[in-house]
């Protein structure tokens, strides 16, 4: 009989907090985390967060690879700098995810068991000092253009975190500009091998956005969530048209002959993807899949000292604070 009263309870709970999480979405406010969600809208922010903050620091890698190599003192001290931004991504973002229950712990031990998903770009090998450049015009270019909407989630701390971290991506994408504006303005030899690197960089690029909208299982839920709030392919040819133009000034060329802006529908039409590339790398069989988790496995287990150090200290506080 009290169990039949406590479902009765929660029933209704049920029904009023969904009216309050809808009246929320209609107005296009906030979600925050004490407020009453359905189980679905959490699972779909802990899957897209998680895998957002998976690959901000599986992110790290490809770049982190040029720190010993960059061209200059100064070069070296700018990409480290924006390697840490990224780890400050991850961070920020595992934190978003903690707000909804599920423990960062939790999250990392799915990450290096190989259970997660992160971005498909970052199982791309870097190959020259232009890939840096490459990274940060086209990878951080085409994450500016995913998440600045994302500042609009309807997942309060979500939104706040996308904020800052869209501050930081406009840095790191001036700072590729930049790289491949001189490289393109330096010897023929390195102008080409900017180049190579936007030939090698572009599509896999394209393909951050996510699969076309008809293969897209996620996309109509999250955006009637006010979580996504453009398709994958709405994104992906606004992009396209942003990289049309800033290519002129970097004097290269996309690797597409297809471009072309379409009056009569107002979007850029570009060529056709390999998406059983798409579909291979997220199956764990890209160039550089296995190496990446290796890679972040031996950080993990590197870094345990500090995490012992951390708790061990935060016990010693929380003892002195007692006392
Ligand atoms: N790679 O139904 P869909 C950065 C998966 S880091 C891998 O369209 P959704 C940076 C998708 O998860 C920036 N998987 O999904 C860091 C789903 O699988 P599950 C990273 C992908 O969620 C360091 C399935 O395919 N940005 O900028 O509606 C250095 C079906 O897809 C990908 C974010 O994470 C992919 N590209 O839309 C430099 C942005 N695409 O989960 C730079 C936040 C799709 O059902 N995330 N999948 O097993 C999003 O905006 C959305 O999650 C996506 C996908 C647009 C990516």
């Amino acid at each position: 009989m009290v169990q039949n009263l406590s479902a009765v309870g929660e029933q209704s709970e049920d029904i009023a907090g969904l009216a309050a999480f809808e009246a929320i979405l209609a107005e296009d406010s906030r979600i925050e985390p004490r407020d009453w969600m359905p189980e679905a809208y959490r699972k779909t922010l802990v899957r897209q967060i998680s895998q957002h903050a998976h690959s901000e620091i599986i992110g790290m890698q490809p770049e982190a690879n040029w720190i010993s190599r960059a061209p200059s003192l100064k070069r070296k001290a700018i990409l480290m700098a924006k390697v840490q931004d990224e780890a400050g991504h991850g961070l920020y973002l595992y934190s978003a995810a903690e707000t909804l229950g599920t423990p960062r712990t939790k999250l990392t031990e799915d990450l290096i068991a190989g259970k997660a998903r992160y971005s498909s770009i970052f199982n791309y090998p870097t190959r020259s000092w232009a890939d840096v450049g490459a990274i940060g015009w086209l990878v951080d270019g085409a994450a500016i253009c995913n998440q600045v909407p994302l500042c609009r989630a309807s997942y309060g701390p979500y939104g706040r975190a996308m904020v800052r971290i869209c501050k930081e991506e406009s840095f790191h994408q001036r700072q590729g500009f930049e790289i491949l504006l001189e490289l393109s303005q330096g010897t023929p030899a390195q102008k080409q091998m900017a180049q190579d690197a936007v030939n090698r960089w572009y599509a896999p690029a394209l393909m951050m956005f996510g699969p076309p909208d008809d293969d897209s299982p996620n996309s109509k839920q999250s955006m009637a969530w006010n979580i996504k709030r453009f398709s994958n392919d709405e994104l992906r040819q606004r992009f396209v048209g942003m990289m049309v133009e800033q290519v002129k000034v970097l004097g290269l060329t996309l690797p597409d002959d297809q471009i072309r802006f379409d009056e009569e529908t107002g979007k850029w039409q570009h060529g056709s993807l390999d998406w059983n590339e798409f579909k291979e790398v997220l199956a764990g069989r890209g160039a550089c899949n296995s190496q990446r988790l290796e890679r972040r496995r031996e950080a993990h287990q590197d870094g345990a000292w500090v995490r012992e150090a951390a708790a061990a200290y935060a016990l010693r506080e929380q003892r002195v604070e007692v006392a």
